[in-house]
């Protein structure tokens, strides 16, 4: 702890608002009136959500927690989540509706409505059950962005077996360990996907994985690249298994807390963490955020999340939520940049598409490309367009506000982890006068606040570490296999509160902001400054696009704020001279205070990043303190590191 008695330094200001526009306003799915509801009956709260599902059993009780932190949500319950997402839209009468406007990278488009997708769930449901794969067991699922992803989800949450679905982009090695830890019988795949423009293969990585994975059984291979594949004993096409099925199947119930899905996530350090997710009470929460966050009108809004389904923004809101809502999507199988910079904003004037919901990371390298490429496009039919993954610096939400929601559409920030499930933190559409840079208050139902190193609330105008006070319906059960190490993990920070690793502030209205992770915070002269702060009064020049600082050690001080930075397209040549590094950190001096003036400043061409675009500061902090750099398996790029350490001669120290 710093003398001063701060938890964390509280340093920017930003004083711009943005209230909703009236006609949202007016017609929102949900008014201010949710807050105090939720508050005095959060159970009931809760209930009521889980009523906006079909069960087959009622519940008993909403939620068991006698034994935290293992909760149970609506106790007694049973139903079918493909059912729910599927089955009931097209009973409802809209099997005719968009469920998936599918876009490949090549240009091929595949359109599948409510009742396709239910023939296709129903043939794939039945190809599961023949193969052997019975309630319970695991799949592992490694495919690119195409519509038999969500089918494959979907087929095994209806006959009741866990899927674990691993980012198409992972090594042979990483498949390998989450297929063992899951002990997967069965392995989805395709021969390969379309990124940057041509096939990029995947099932090579997965037969190299299963030499040494004695759990699996079978691997299912969809065509999508016709490129030539190894053919083994143990692989089955697709196109043989699934299309020769009967298309009809009917949905058994399972009970509420039965194993939906494991999602690894990688944690900072040691073996990644199976996250398991159950049924009933994440179906309730992600169907009813998807409805409240995004405002979402099943029967007119077009809806696009651009997230990989490798990771949680896509199981909750490109799969479950959005199906369990009837809503129609946008599904994209590439890169932003193939053939051209404007691929994104060209599907949005395509499909008409009125909520949008992307990650800062990609905002950044947008404004990093300039603003007259989505200029070029008919973006008019947008009315809400959303954040998540990192915390979005002010600048970026600006730009993202004006550039891609023509200062109109309200930015929805949202706060949430693999582990939540679904969005815990963010603006409501239709109440909140959105900050840019804040993602503002828990939603409805849920309980959340910035605590000291005691586990006490901060005043507001404070900051310290973020919890979760009282137990969510779609949280974490456990870590797969390992209920000691979720205790330990994530409850035992402080006694009988949630606490994930984030640092976060609450401002003069006690709205939160997110301040990046706990283990990224710098402590300079004794206080201690969180990364983003930084980051963002970095982005608030108008010559950078991105930037990352981290904190090295300091003789002085301690540890120096070192950082990283990209320039904007439009920055023109003298970015690299003494005089441009001079003029940024006097601007951050000038926007948080001389304490956060950086050391030292590196232009760089690219920063590191995980495959779901979060900076990996980690590795940033081995090259500001001249060490070796460390693992580079999680990055999206391994190249990126080579890149900066070729730039590091411009590295300037001026103190
Ligand atoms: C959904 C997802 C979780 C971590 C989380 C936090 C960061 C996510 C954020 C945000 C600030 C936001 N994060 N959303 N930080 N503002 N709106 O990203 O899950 O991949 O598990 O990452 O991402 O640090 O703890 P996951």
């Amino acid at each position: 702890m710093s003398e001063s008695q701060e938890t964390l330094s509280n340093l920017l200001q930003e004083t711009r608002r943005f209230p909703p526009p009236a006609e949202l306003a007016e017609s929102a799915n949900v008014t201010a009136e949710a807050y105090e509801r939720a508050a005095a009956d959060r159970l009931g709260f809760w209930a009521e959500q889980a009523d906006r599902l079909t069960w087959t059993k009622r519940w008993d009780d909403v939620l068991d927690w006698s034994n935290p932190p293992f909760a149970k949500w609506f106790v007694g319950g049973e139903l079918n989540i493909a059912y729910n997402c599927v089955d009931r839209h097209v009973e409802n009468g809209h099997g005719d509706r968009v469920a998936y406007h599918w876009e490949g990278e090549p240009g091929d488009a595949r359109t599948l409505t409510y009742a396709d997708l239910q023939k296709e769930v129903a043939k794939a449901s039945n190809a599961l059950l023949e193969l052997g794969v019975r309630k319970g067991d695991r799949v592992a699922i490694y495919m690119p962005m195409i519509p038999e992803l969500p089918i494959s989800m979907l087929a095994c949450a209806r006959i009741g077996a866990t899927h674990s679905v691993v980012f198409g982009g992972f090594s042979a090695d990483a498949l390998r360990t989450r297929i063992d830890d899951a002990a997967a019988k069965l392995v989805i795949t395709a021969d390969g996907g379309y990124r940057r423009g041509k096939p990029s293969a995947l099932k090579p990585t997965v037969d190299e994985a299963v030499q040494s994975t004695p759990s699996v059984e079978k691997v299912l291979v969809v065509r999508r690249t016709g490129e030539p594949v190894a053919e083994h004993e143990r692989d089955v096409w697709w196109h043989d298994v699934v299309e020769r099925q009967n298309d009809t199947h009917t949905a058994e119930p399972h009970d509420s807390e039965h194993p939906l899905y494991i999602l690894y996530t990688s944690g900072t350090t040691g073996k990644p963490k199976g996250i398991l997710h159950t049924t009933g009470g994440y179906l309730t929460q992600v169907a009813y955020t998807h409805h409240a966050v995004f405002d979402l009108k099943p029967e007119t809004d077009v809806y696009w999340c651009s997230a990989d389904i490798g990771w949680v923004t896509g199981h909750s809101y490109i799969v479950y939520g959005p199906l369990a809502n009837g809503a129609t999507s946008v599904m994209y199988e590439g890169t932003p940049d193939t053939p051209h910079r404007g691929r994104w904003w060209e599907i949005i004037q395509k499909y008409k598409v009125s909520i949008f919901y992307t990650a800062p990371t990609a905002i950044r390298t947008f404004m990093k490309w300039g603003d007259d490429i989505p200029a070029q496009y008919d973006l008019s039919s947008l009315r809400v367009i959303g954040s998540v993954g990192e915390p979005i610096n002010p600048e970026a939400y600006v730009w993202y506000r004006e550039h891609i929601g023509a200062s109109r559409c309200p930015v929805v920030d949202t706060w949430w982890q693999t582990e939540t499930g679904a969005i815990m933190i963010s603006p409501l559409p239709g109440v909140t006068a959105g900050k840019p840079g804040a993602a503002m208050r828990p939603l409805p139902g849920i309980a959340a606040d910035v605590v000291d190193d005691q586990a006490r609330p901060v005043p507001n105008g404070g900051g310290g570490f973020l919890t979760l006070q009282e137990p969510w319906p779609s949280m974490l059960r456990t870590i797969w296999g390992d209920d000691e190490r979720y205790v330990k993990t994530y409850w035992s920070r402080f006694e009988g509160l949630y606490f994930a690793g984030d640092g976060a502030k609450k401002d003069e209205d006690g709205d939160i902001w997110l301040l990046g992770r706990v283990d990224d915070v710098m402590l300079v002269s004794g206080h201690n400054i969180s990364t983003t702060e930084v980051e963002s009064a970095l982005v608030s020049h108008p010559k950078v696009a991105e930037a990352a600082v981290v904190g090295a050690t300091d003789p002085v001080t301690g540890q120096a704020i070192v950082a990283f930075v990209i320039p904007r397209g439009s920055a023109g040549e003298d970015v690299e001279g003494e005089d441009f590094l001079k003029e940024l950190r006097n601007h951050v001096a000038h926007t948080l205070g001389p304490i956060a003036k950086p050391r030292q400043i590196m232009i760089v061409p690219e920063l590191p990043k995980t495959r779901s675009g979060k900076i990996m500061r980690r590795l940033l902090r081995d090259v500001a303190e001249n060490r070796s750099v460390g693992d580079v398996t999680t990055l999206a790029d391994s190249t990126v590191m080579n890149l900066i350490s070729e730039k590091l001669p411009s590295a300037k120290s001026e103190d």
